[in-house]
């Protein structure tokens, strides 16, 4: 680690020094991008030792970690800010006082791509439409490059000289500093409570969101969501997505009078939902979405349409793991917000329901400032047994009892997975409980635990595994 003094850098003031602060993925692929473009960048981080430092290109001597360095920031012609740094931070917000530019590597790359932008966000269902979209335009032998908040840092997608099309999944904190996206399509899939201890409030967090729709050419929105429309009106082309029959020209759902339900445009019926690998209400609106993008960047209708019927979607998204004893136990550790725990209760307590059965519920971690009463009625509707985990557990218990959870539901304390598995252990021995299905959908974040989601999936998919195998011995014991 080289550690200058910031007095170094005052020699390049005013010659456009760009301070990056944060070295992740998002922050290392913006210096190395500005370091290629010939400017004189330097990095600062909290960690005293980034992992990814000795990654950055050799040219970058001022390296201030340890604390995000005040002086160094003061100091810049443009900051470029990480998108798990909030603009509240101390130096950063003093540097915004001082009015120095605030921008993420979003908007570098905006200035930079010089080919249509899919842009997508969304309280859920980021990942999944935008991969779909990517899925939908390589199918079609387009050269698209697929990234964002996704995990590909939307810079590394320039290094494609051949890309003709770039799908985008943005998160608010990429959104909060991009100005003028201008993506050729634009959409907010939906809307519900999340991040709210760094956005402040609701509204702090949707208007981070809709900066997506800035000099944007065409829009999609959730006609079941309010919270997905521009605010500003406009005379942009706007195709929506509904669960609805649509208007012409709009999607939606077509049901028949023997119930069959069709992905609708207009009056067109373009596929039986059950030819869906991909199940549950969300999906289909999921699914309408990634079809009005595509449609809105020429992506032919018939090549889309296949592209869905192979789409099996992504891994700790409602995951079915495996039976054990009789129960299906399903991975959604990616719900981390109420809005998706709540679309996973629904979407499956709808399958167990017609049983007789009900669902044990996973939830907890920490919790973003979310209220958890919210979920109380689709947990009296469809669950038995809640299970609560992680550092916020308490303050959730105090949130559905607030919310008048039903006598009929149990909650168990558990704190960690581990603890929850022994309980799952008990609970199901007596049919009483009706579980038929077990359902990891935390509704928070993991990070009091884990390093992420992924590793939460993991470890729940791991504990599964071991259950059927003890299982089995004790059956083959008896
Ligand atoms: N750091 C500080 N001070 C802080 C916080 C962080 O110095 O107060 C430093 C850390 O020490 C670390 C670096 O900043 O070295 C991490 O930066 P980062 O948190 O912005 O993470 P990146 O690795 O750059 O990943 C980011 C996104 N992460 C977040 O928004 C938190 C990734 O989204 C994204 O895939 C990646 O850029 C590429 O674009 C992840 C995410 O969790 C998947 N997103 C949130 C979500 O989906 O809910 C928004
Ligand atoms: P994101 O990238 O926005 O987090 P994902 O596609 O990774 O979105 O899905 C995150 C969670 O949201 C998963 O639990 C998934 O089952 C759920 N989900 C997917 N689509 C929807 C939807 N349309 N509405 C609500 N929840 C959804």
């Amino acid at each position: 680690m080289t550690t200058n003094t910031t007095t170094d850098v005052l020699l390049h003031k005013g010659s456009g020094l760009q301070v990056v602060v944060g070295l992740g993925q998002s922050g290392l692929s913006v210096a190395r991008y500005l370091a290629n473009q010939g400017y004189q960048v330097a990095v600062t981080d909290a960690q005293a030792a980034p992992s990814l430092a000795n990654q950055l290109p050799i040219e970058i001597v001022v390296r201030q970690f340890g604390a995000i360095d005040a002086e160094l920031l003061q100091q810049a012609a443009r900051i470029i800010i990480s998108p798990g740094i909030s603009l509240a931070t101390e130096a950063v917000a003093a540097a915004r006082q001082a009015n120095i530019p605030v921008v993420s590597d979003i908007q570098l790359f905006c200035e930079a791509c010089r080919v249509p932008i899919v842009a997508i966000t969304g309280s859920n269902a980021k990942s999944t439409v935008t991969t779909l979209v990517g899925q939908m335009a390589a199918d079609a032998g387009v050269n698209v490059g697929v990234g964002g908040n996704i995990g590909v840092p939307a810079l590394t997608l320039l290094d494609n000289t051949d890309m003709e099309l770039a799908v985008l999944e943005l998160s608010s904190f990429q959104l909060e500093t991009v100005t003028n996206l201008g993506a050729q399509v634009a959409t907010v899939l939906n809307m519900s409570p999340d991040h709210l201890d760094r956005h402040g409030d609701m509204l702090g967090y949707h208007q981070a969101k809709h900066r997506i729709f800035q000099g944007a050419k065409s829009v999609v929105i959730n006609r079941e969501d309010a919270l997905t429309r521009p605010l500003v009106a406009d005379n942009l082309p706007r195709v929506s997505t509904s669960i609805h029959a649509p208007d012409k020209g709009q999607y939606g759902l077509i049901t028949d009078p023997e119930g069959q339900i069709y992905l609708a445009h207009g009056t067109e019926r373009l596929l039986s939902a059950d030819k869906l690998l991909i199940k549950g209400r969300h999906n289909l609106l999921n699914a309408q979405a990634a079809l009005a993008l595509g449609g809105l960047v020429g992506l032919p209708l018939a090549s889309m349409l296949e592209t869905l019927q192979q789409f099996t979607g992504l891994e700790h998204r409602c995951q079915y793991v495996a039976s054990a004893a009789g129960i299906d136990y399903f991975n959604d550790s990616k719900g981390t917000n109420i809005g998706s725990t709540m679309a996973a209760i629904e979407g499956l307590g709808a399958v167990y329901a017609p049983k007789d059965g009900k669902l044990l519920l996973i939830l907890g971690g920490q919790g973003k400032g979310q209220q958890f009463g919210e979920l109380t009625p689709f947990i009296n509707q469809y669950v038995s047994q809640v299970l609560i985990i992680g550092e916020d557990a308490q303050q959730i218990e105090q949130h559905l009892r607030a919310a008048k959870i039903s006598d009929d539901v149990a909650l168990h304390q558990c704190q960690t997975l581990e603890a929850a598995f022994a309980t799952i252990q008990q609970v199901t021995k007596s049919s009483l409980s009706q579980v038929q299905a077990v359902l990891l959908s935390p509704a928070c974040a993991s990070f009091d635990q884990y390093s992420g989601y992924v590793a939460r999936g993991e470890h729940f998919i791991a504990l599964v595994n071991q259950l059927k195998v003890v299982q089995s011995t004790s059956l083959a014991v008896d």
